[in-house]
Parts: C-alpha cells; structure tokens; sequence
C-alpha cells in the first residue's frame, strides 16, 4: 500500500453558519426568529430556517412544494446577495480577530477555516501536565491575562465518534488527544463570542485538516461542534481501524470535498460495474450510492487504479493519488493566508427593469458614490498621526449590466441562459484617488467621464431593453510597497496621470467579456451536467460572471449565471 502522506501537526477549526441567509434576515427583523421562514431565488427554497426545518421544510425545495407542506411559511426573496456577502465579511473579519496568524479562509458566503495552530502550540507549553483539570487558555500572546479556564482532561461539546459526557482522561493524554481538546475548548469559544456579540450561530467542526473539520463539523447541527477524536493513523491503542477511517468510510463518495461530480460518477460506474443514469445526488437510490468504504476496500485500489480510473485528457497526473489521499481521510491543502486588500471592490444593486437612459445615469452616480466610499473605507489606511496612507490602487474599473429576461405572452418572465452579465473595463482614472475631494463630486466625474461612455459602448443598441442589474467595480489592485505614506500616494497619482497621457488613445480596453461569456454559456447550454469538478478553491464570488456554483440539488457546478436555468431543468416536471 503506497506511504499516505498524514500530518496531524495542524489544528484547524471549521465554521458554517446556520442557515444563513435566514439568519441574515432574522437579524434584520427579530420576530422572523419564531416563524418558518424560507429565502426564495427563483422558484426554490434557498435555504429555510430551523423553524421551518421542524416542519418539514429543507433547503433546496420548490417554492411550491414548499408551501404545501407549511402553507404558513414565510417567504423572503433573497435575489440581492449584497447584503449576505456584506454580513459574510463583517463575520469573517471578526472570527479573524481571534487568530494570531492570518491563516483564515472563506469558503463561499457561510463557511470559514481557521488554522489555529499557533495557539494551541503556545497553549500546549502553558499546560501543567499534574493539574489538566485547572488549566487556563492564554487568547493574546502578549498579554497572559487575557483569556479563560478550562478542564484540559475533557473534550468541550460533542465529538466523534460519541464520548460519554463524563469521560476524562488522566494526566498522560497523548499530545494530538490534548491538542484536539485545546481545539475543542477554542472553537467553543469563538463559537459562543460569534453568537453573543454578532448574533449569529455556527456549526463547527475540529480536527487537523480542511477535509476533517469541514466534514465532522456536519455531525451535530446546528448551533453545536464536533471534533474528530483520535487514534487518527490505526494500530494505536486498542483500536485497528483509526477514528478518521471510521468517520469518513460511511460517506457517500459525491460527499467528500474534493471529489467534484464527475469524479463520484466515475467511480460509482466503475464500482457498480454498470452505466448509471446521470442524476441529482438527493433522487440517487440506495443501490446506486457508493460509500468511501466501497472504494477503499475494493480490489486493488490505490493511486495508480484510481488514475485509471479517473486520469485522461483534462485530469491533472496526481488525481490518483489526491483521490487515494481524500478517501483516506488526508488533506494536506493549506488554509490560506488572508490577503490584506481585496483582490476588487464591487458595488451593484437590482432593478425591477431599468429602460431609461437617465435613471441608468442616476443609479451609476448612486453606484460610484458608494464604491468610493468602499474604496476609501477599504482601501485607505489612517495610521495613529492621522495620516493617510493607500494599501492598494485599482487600475481597472468595470461596468457591468445584466438584462432582464424577456416577457412571455402571459406576462411570466423566461429563464433563460442568455441572461448573464456582459461588463467592459477601462483603466481607472487617478481622481478617484483624491482624498481632498468629497466622494459625490469624484462620482460626478467618474460617471461623467467614464461610466457613462462605458455604459454607451456596453448597450450600443437604442433602447437597450430593460436592465435588472448594474454593477461598478475597481478591480486589478496594485499594492502599495511597504512604508508608503501620503507623499507617495501622490506620487503614485502622478504616476497614474502619466500612464493616462500615453494611454489615451486606447483608454477603453477592448475588453469585452460578452462574447466569451456567451460563448461559455453555449457551452453549458449543451450538457445540463457540471462542467468541472469541485475543489476547494472558489473563486472570487464577484466574479459570478464567470464563476460556477455548487448546485444544492445534483452537487454540479453551474456557471452562476446558469444557475436559475439551471434550477428550472430540476423543477421541470419529466
Ligand atoms: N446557497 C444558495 N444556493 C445553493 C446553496 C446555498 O444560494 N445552491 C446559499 C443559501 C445558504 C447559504 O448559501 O443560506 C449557505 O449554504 P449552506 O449549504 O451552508 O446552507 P445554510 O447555511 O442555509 O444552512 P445550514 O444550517 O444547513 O448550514
Ligand atoms: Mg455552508
Ligand atoms: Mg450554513
């Protein structure tokens, strides 16, 4: 059997907020709190609350369904997805105040990873191996009063698999059992700050991996944590089979992230040695399911089958032996860094059908003001003399508008593909980097100046039909090197102005992402199926355009602007 690369070295606590669009609503309007409510995207539950989930409500349902099942429900549209990504950071910023590195990931709007392990490293030397049961957590590093007491010879909250509420473990616990414990007390921590000061409760999970944490996290929901307890590599007490073996081998393979759709139907076909229909995951019958278990144990599996398997044109060389590593319950993929600015900052609103030139004009002064405003507020850095200081200077901004789908004759809206985003960029000009200026009269300009000629060249057409979306972004930030402080911010201005002088001729990009964006949706017009395997990385989740998303009924990733089409292929009676 080929050596597993397992490294258990890591602490890694996983957050998933509780049904989250709901509670962004919730907390906007405390007495949804008791009511069934549901978050409608098109024709489908989006996500419902736990309210609504004790009646029989869960996400990803039809609208109609729905209200058969719970005529009271309330439902919320939550098309808008500014103010879920708005809360999104606000939360991600505050679960990152508690690390003292910066590994601290955001896996879509609801789930973050921290890597801890520098805490519990510095926690594990402050331990008094004699006295576990009075132990104190230190939360600053640099300031040994700050923190909390707790009983180090047991786990704090659930674990996996069940240890009996008063298990205790004497004094000579082995370090990663201490470790998970130290990890366990943390994330209850957090987890309790997250809920008392922001109002919003998670599902967490602990372990020493993406792939573990994300995965027991799901043991105990909601409002609860799990963490994976060892032996994590067999053959250590008692036990042939370890905890990560045991937790991981009763998981449907589509389950396990990582192995996107495709590759869970490759390996269901070649298991079941028979053609599977291609379906939804939730509509798979038993017989159809193929557990972790299944592949692991069967005949001659490893790397090199699994490349069989799976390799080919298209699959990366090492997809036998990442796969090997994921049903084995190995993940050595890092928690990445936080980046100190944002790759872009985009700002957009929803319209019910914009056809007038001037409204466009008048949202665009709307959308520009607020984007400087973010630029400012994200971009700028006020140190303790009260200077001014630029982390970073966008130096593309883009406009982008999305048109309504057209009316049917009985006055319904078509879902269609071709209603995606088009967008054109051009360079930003360097006055939107005037601090002198209020952010009305930058807007002023810049909608003068240049939205409105981008807007002219994006919609050629007169009229241009009815526009349900506006977006304005800065995007391909530059950082600003090192100890930069005001002066330079001007010197890059003037930089900025030179650059304009020698790009004028050609001061639009020709960059206009419609044609390979429709060219794209041609591409997944034709095959209903995901077009690419899941994997961790998501990319920006302003970039919809051009980004896929999981789709909760079948698991397959949907460019987002296929994702209502998409839905209505599921709805579809057969
Ligand atoms: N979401 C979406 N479309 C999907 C899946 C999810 O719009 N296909 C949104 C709605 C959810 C949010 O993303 O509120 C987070 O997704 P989760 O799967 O974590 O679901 P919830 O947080 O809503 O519920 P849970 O409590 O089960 O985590
Ligand atoms: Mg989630
Ligand atoms: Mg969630």
């Amino acid at each position: 059997m080929t050596m597993l690369r397992r490294d258990d070295n890591r602490i890694i606590i996983h957050f998933d907020y509780d049904c989250f669009y709901a509670s962004v609503l919730e907390a906007e309007n405390p007495a949804l709190k008791s009511l069934p409510l549901a978050v409608q995207q098109k024709q489908i539950v989006v996500t419902c609350n736990y309210e609504a989930r004790r009646r029989g409500l869960r996400k990803l349902q039809l609208i109609k369904e729905a209200k058969q099942i719970c005529p009271e429900v309330v439902i919320i549209l939550g098309e808008d997805l500014t103010k879920f990504r708005d809360v999104s950071k606000s939360l991600y910023t505050f679960l990152r105040a508690f690390l003292w590195g910066h590994r601290v990931e955001r896996l879509g709007f609801d789930e973050v990873f921290l890597d801890v392990t520098d805490m519990i490293d510095h926690n594990m030397g402050l331990l008094n191996r004699n006295d576990l049961g009075h132990s104190f957590f230190c939360l600053d590093r640099r300031d040994p009063t700050q923190g909390f007491e707790f009983d180090a010879t047991q786990f704090c909250g659930p674990t996996f698999p069940m240890l009996s509420t008063l298990s205790t473990f004497n004094n000579d616990l082995d370090a990663l059992t201490l470790r998970l414990i130290l990890g366990s007390y943390l994330a209850d921590h957090i987890r309790t700050h997250l809920d008392r000061k922001r109002g919003y409760t998670a599902t967490v999970g602990v372990s020493t991996s993406k792939l573990l944490a994300k995965l027991v996290g799901n043991v105990n929901k909601p409002n609860s944590q799990t963490t994976l307890t060892p032996p994590y590599v067999p053959g250590q007490g008692d036990a042939d089979v370890s905890n990560v073996t045991r937790f991981i081998d009763d998981h449907e393979i589509g389950k396990i992230p990582g192995i996107g759709f495709k590759t869970a139907h490759k390996l269901r076909t070649y298991l079941l040695q028979r053609e599977l229909t291609v379906q939804p995951y939730n509509e798979r019958t038993q017989d159809e399911q193929v557990k972790v278990r299944d592949v692991r144990l069967s005949p001659g599996m490893g790397p090199p089958k699994l490349l069989d398997i799976l390799g080919g044109p298209g699959a990366s060389k090492d997809v036998g032996v990442r796969t090997w590593e994921l049903l084995n319950g190995v993940d050595n993929s890092e928690v990445q860094e936080a980046r100190a600015v944002p790759t872009q900052i985009s700002i957009e609103d929803s319209f019910q059908g914009i056809q007038q030139f001037d409204e466009v004009k008048r949202q665009l002064h709307v959308l520009a003001t607020s984007l400087i405003r973010r630029i400012r507020a994200d971009l700028v850095e006020e140190d303790d003399d009260g200077v001014h200081r630029w982390l970073a200077h966008p130096r593309t901004i883009r406009l982008s508008t999305r048109q309504r789908s057209p009316m049917n004759g009985d006055g319904s809206r078509e879902y269609s593909y071709a209603n995606g985003r088009i967008s054109r960029s051009a360079h930003a000009p360097s006055f939107i980097f005037s601090l002198g200026e209020n952010p009305e009269a930058i807007a002023e300009k810049l909608v003068d100046e240049c939205l409105v000629s981008m807007f002219r060249k994006l919609h050629p057409d007169r009229p241009f039909g009815e526009l349900s979306l506006i977006n304005v972004a800065v995007t391909n930030m530059v950082e600003s090197a090192g100890d930069q402080r005001q002066s330079s911010g001007r010197d890059i201005g003037k930089m900025f102005r030179q650059q304009e002088e020698v790009l004028k001729d050609w001061r639009l990009l020709e960059e206009t992402r419609s044609d390979t964006e429709s060219q794209a949706q041609q591409n997944s017009a034709s095959e209903n199926i995901p077009l690419d395997d899941a994997s961790w990385e998501e990319s920006d989740e302003e970039e919809e355009a051009l980004s896929t998303e999981a789709c909760g009924i079948c698991g397959g990733h949907i460019p987002a602007f296929a994702l209502s089409a998409h839905a209505l292929y599921h709805a579809a009676p057969d």
